[in-house]
């Protein structure tokens, strides 16, 4: 029998409280309640996992009013939505920023504590979703928290790749990759979304025709297609009310359209087109600059632009008639090239779908498109041979050829008879092979482009889009980059953040620059002890983990100077080493030295088809197994390199660090991000004059930054006047003795061949100015040593680097995209069916 309806408005009653509420007793229940219903266990036969899943869901649970009513207020006309479209999203963990983001971390201690667990051990639990390769898919991640912190409406849009970036290993030194099975145990975090489905057409080709009214049109006529569906996850602001949508699309087979394949009895036909559908979405390419040219990859990226591009348009048509205001309802960001075949995707949509003339469509592109530049290397930059192009894409290669006509008839009209320029600026690269330039299309389809640190942004203006410069100045523009404080410091680093909020509070949180605050605190010696101790103790903590998955003890006495980033030549790990062995070579002839006892901690991935980076690796792992066994160091030196670094492990090591290794060629790194977290918990840095290490070196002051190294236009020089590190290898003893260390097999068991490749490729050609930048290096390192022996004088150069750090904030940064390329407002969100109960 039924119940009578008042009772069952009742029980729902009772199921809302039971999903909102705030107090221990109600979390408690609520956890106990999803550990049996969703989970299916009793708490006797439950593990950590499942515990884990209990408390993801329970937070979910109180996270779902905010987010719909964040949804739907973005449905107004009025509203204007940032899309950021990235082929990666390195989020991170999500448990225990939720948890600080929505202000419930000490209710749900203490409720998982009266359960008889360990908040710290569930939060641990979880598998982070390695979405991404390194800093470009960082920042989309500190991006979307800020755009959410600062109540601007944003959808992320990318790929939900089914294996992340790979699990690492070393076994003996080496780099082993493992699949990442991210999504073996449930994703408690995200949402399917079966209603906004997509389909996506590949291959084949175009046909003109006439339509009724007599118009000239083209139809697609693909080779086959691919359905987009739509898993979104929560993206909290800090104490607000919204909650933003990062949409990860994944492929899969379409049904309808094998069904004509089922008709014809092909099931295996069927079969292989499902198993063809699902391998879109199956993996991340695994390279940071120089992605890979594979027709998957580009695949990919048509695949997640095309679904995020379908889906703006169907929001946009469910609140207005037509799309001619496409372009005050949405910004759209291009973070890097990855997804620049969106300008001709919106190009299609516009024209063959939705019958706009090309010069009404080529407006409300340029106007909803941006693009940042995120690296010079020359390598990196995104090119697509013509034939895989047109074959994959047929209409977008007309597309971006009719594009390219008109833009090219411009460049004529500016410059009458300069050939040379029509080649530099086309998007077609006909030297040879031909090409589609990605960077062109995107610049030519945007109404601004921006580099990602001052420095790195002039660099742009002068080498990879100078002639686009030329064309174009006023739309090149520089936002330099930042991360968020939440996850970099409360989150990872609370002793830190706790002691900071003693003494001024906590606005910092939400306006970083209020940090400047704590240097009124730097002449007190009390609180000078107290950031020492803080310090002191997150780094027993990290030694704790490094004893225990390593079996290496190490002292948090010792300067813990640290380099974690993806494993390059131009990022200079190798030079590190060098260094290393130099100091171990004084070691071993002045055994007795007066020498500042350090632990180097190395982390990081290299791509798996990157030999020279997997080689660096082993050198390190190679260098740390003579010197920390070696009894004549007696501990005043030791190397690790931690395996498997990701954002996870990022947040133990940053907080840990005394000093920040960001020794990059000048002109190589685009800005970092990394560097912006040390600083921020408190570390020195160590660094070239590159990308963003200048602007944080003008921030906390020349004199509490130890700088080194040629700067961009000393390389220039030193190789146009022809450059020989040969000459640095014989004038420079320590150096060569290094060297020839490394070539006797000293670190190799006796193998004089093992690092051969990589000793040549610095005696030869040292293309990354190691050799030049080696004396500099050492000298500053003594600095560094000589620094750290006065603890007084180092922490208060510690406390004013965090106090002056404000300016890194990814608010700085989302608050200056929001001004002058997506000219987006906040958008507070108002609860309007459910008020939050008190706890
Ligand atoms: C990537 O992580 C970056 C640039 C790229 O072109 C690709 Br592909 C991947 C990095 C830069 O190397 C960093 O210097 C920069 O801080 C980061 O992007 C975010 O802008």
């Amino acid at each position: 029998m039924n119940p009578p309806i008042n009772e069952m408005m009742q029980s729902q009653i009772q199921i809302e409280d039971d999903r909102t509420g705030l107090s221990i007793e109600t979390l408690r229940r609520a956890m106990a309640d999803n550990l049996f219903y969703i989970l299916g266990k009793y708490p006797a036969i439950a593990n950590n996992k499942d515990y884990y899943m209990a408390l993801a869901y329970t937070v979910r649970d109180r996270l779902l009013h905010r987010w719909l009513n964040t949804y739907e207020a973005y449905m107004k006309p009025e509203v204007k939505i940032v899309c950021y479209l990235s082929a990666e999203f390195l989020v991170g963990p999500h448990l225990a920023n939720n948890l600080i983001n929505l202000g419930i971390y000490d209710q749900i201690r203490q409720a998982v504590q009266e359960s008889g667990l360990n908040l710290q051990e569930l939060i641990n639990t979880e598998e982070e979703p390695g979405l991404g390769n390194g800093g470009l898919g960082r920042l989309a991640a500190c991006y979307m928290e800020s755009l959410a912190t600062l109540e601007v409406p944003a959808i992320g849009y990318g790929i939900r790749y089914e294996f992340g970036i790979f699990d690492q290993e070393i076994r003996e030194g080496w780099q082993v990759e493992i699949t990442d099975k991210w999504l073996q145990d449930g994703n408690p975090w995200e949402i399917i979304r079966p209603e906004s489905e997509v389909y996506i057409n590949f291959g084949g080709r175009t046909e003109p025709y006439q339509d009724d009214q007599g118009n000239y049109r083209v139809r697609w006529i693909p080779e086959y297609v691919v359905k987009g569906i739509a898993y979104d996850t929560p993206i909290l602001g800090y104490k607000v009310n919204t909650a933003n949508t990062l949409r990860l699309w994944k492929g899969e087979a379409c049904e309808s359209f094998n069904f004509q394949r089922f008709n014809v009895g092909d099931y295996y036909g069927a079969v292989d087109t499902k198993v063809y559908s699902e391998n879109l979405t199956k993996v991340l390419y695994p390279n940071d600059e120089p992605v890979q040219g594979k027709e998957l990859r580009l695949q990919q990226q048509y695949f997640f632009v095309s679904c995020a591009l379908q889906d703006m348009i169907r929001i946009h048509l469910t609140e207005s008639e037509n799309l001619d205001n496409f372009g005050d309802k949405f910004a759209a960001q291009l973070n890097d090239t990855h997804p620049s075949i969106g300008v001709a995707e919106l190009m299609r949509l516009l024209i063959d779908v939705h019958h706009y003339s090309w010069d009404q469509a080529w407006d409300i592109t340029q106007k909803t498109f941006a693009y940042t530049n995120h690296t010079l290397l020359p390598e990196a930059l995104e090119k697509w041979p013509l034939s895989i192009f047109g074959r994959l894409l047929p209409r977008h290669l007309e597309i971006i050829y009719e594009i390219n006509r008109r833009f090219l008839d411009q460049v004529r009209m500016k410059y009458p008879g300069n050939n040379e320029k029509l080649s530099c600026l086309s998007l077609i690269d006909d030297r040879g092979e031909k090409y589609i330039r990605m960077a062109n299309l995107a610049t030519v389809g945007s109404h601004k482009v921006n580099g990602v640190a001052a420095l790195h942004s002039e660099l742009v203006k002068k080498t990879i889009l100078r002639d686009f410069y030329e064309f174009w100045p006023e739309k090149f523009t520089n936002v330099t980059n930042g991360v968020t404080p939440r996850r970099w410091m409360v989150v990872s680093n609370p002793r830190l953040s706790e002691l900071i909020t003693s003494r001024i509070g906590d606005n910092w949180i939400k306006n970083l620059d209020e940090l400047r605050r704590l240097e009124q605190f730097v002449d007190d010696g009390h609180f000078r002890y107290q950031w020492r101790e803080v310090k002191w103790g997150v780094k027993q903590d990290l030694a704790n983990y490094i004893e225990d998955k390593l079996g290496i003890k190490v002292s948090p006495d010792t300067l813990f100077d640290v380099q974690v980033k993806r494993i390059h030549e131009y990022k200079r790990q190798h030079l590190n080493v060098l260094q290393i062995i130099t100091l171990y070579n004084r070691i071993k002839h002045n055994p007795n030295l007066d020498f500042t006892p350090r632990t180097c901690i190395f982390g990081g991935k290299a791509a798996p088809g990157y030999y020279m980076a997997k080689l660096i690796i082993k050198l390190i792992n190679s260098v740390a197994e003579v010197v920390n066994k070696d009894p004549d160091v007696r501990d005043r030196l030791k190397v690790v390199f931690l395996p498997d670094y990701n954002v996870t492990l990022g947040q133990r090591v940053y907080p840990a660090a005394d000093l920040s290794e960001q020794i990059s060629t000048a002109g190589k790194e685009a800005s970092g991000t990394g560097n912006m977290k040390f600083s921020l918990n408190g570390a020195l840095t160590i660094g070239t004059y590159d990308g963003a290490n200048i602007e944080i070196r003008q921030e906390v002051g020349e004199e509490n930054f130890f700088l080194f190294g040629l700067k961009t236009e000393d390389i220039d020089q030193l190789r146009a006047k022809g450059y020989n590190p040969w000459d640095y290898y014989y004038n420079n003893p320590e150096l060569k003795s290094t060297l020839d260390l490394i070539s006797s097999g000293f670190f190799s068991h006796g193998d004089c061949e093992l690092f051969r490749p990589l000793v040549d490729s610095l005696l030869h050609s040292d293309p990354f100015f190691l050799f030049a930048d080696y004396q500099s290096y050492l000298e500053c390192q003594d600095r560094v040593s000589q620094a750290y022996k006065d603890q007084e004088y180092w922490t208060k150069m510690s406390i004013l680097n965090v106090a002056r750090m404000g300016k890194f904030s990814s608010d700085r940064s989302i608050k200056e995209y929001c001004e002058n390329i997506w000219y987006a407002k906040p958008v507070p969100i108002e609860m309007k069916d459910y008020v939050q109960a008190d706890a």
